[in-house]
């Protein structure tokens, strides 16, 4: 997909802050940080989103999610997580290259020891 970011930040032409990465998938940061450590991962083969997968593509990506988001939860301190993705437009997909959102969440209360 020429025009895909993700696909670009996959192929290093855009750079990233990497926090993951093997044969199948890539987890980097996400530009909007939504929470500290907001991180996004995604399958290195293009696929517009989950409705568009196939059951292989989907193994794939999501047989990594786990592990990846305990990764993040144990080097950002969170002490709770949202995973989510969306799918098309109307569901508040911006960019049409499967992807799953790691938003660390911290308690409040550990700021004000
Ligand atoms: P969604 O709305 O679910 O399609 O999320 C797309 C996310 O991608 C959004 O949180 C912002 C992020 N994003 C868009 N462009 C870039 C980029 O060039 N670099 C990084 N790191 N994140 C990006």
């Amino acid at each position: 997909m020429n025009d895909c970011i993700f696909c670009k930040i996959v192929a290093g032409e855009i750079p990233s802050y990497k926090v993951y990465e093997d044969d199948d998938v890539l987890a980097f940061l996400d530009i909007t940080q939504t929470t500290p450590g907001h991180t996004l991962v995604v399958p290195k083969e293009h696929s517009k989103n989950v409705l568009a997968m196939t059951e292989k593509q989907a193994k794939t990506l999501f047989a990594k999610v786990p592990a990846i988001a305990r990764a993040v939860k144990e080097k950002t301190g969170a002490t709770g997580m949202n995973i989510l993705q969306n799918n098309e437009e109307i569901a508040g997909q911006t960019v049409f290259h499967t992807h799953v959102h790691l938003i660390p969440r911290y308690d409040v209360a550990d700021g004000l020891k």
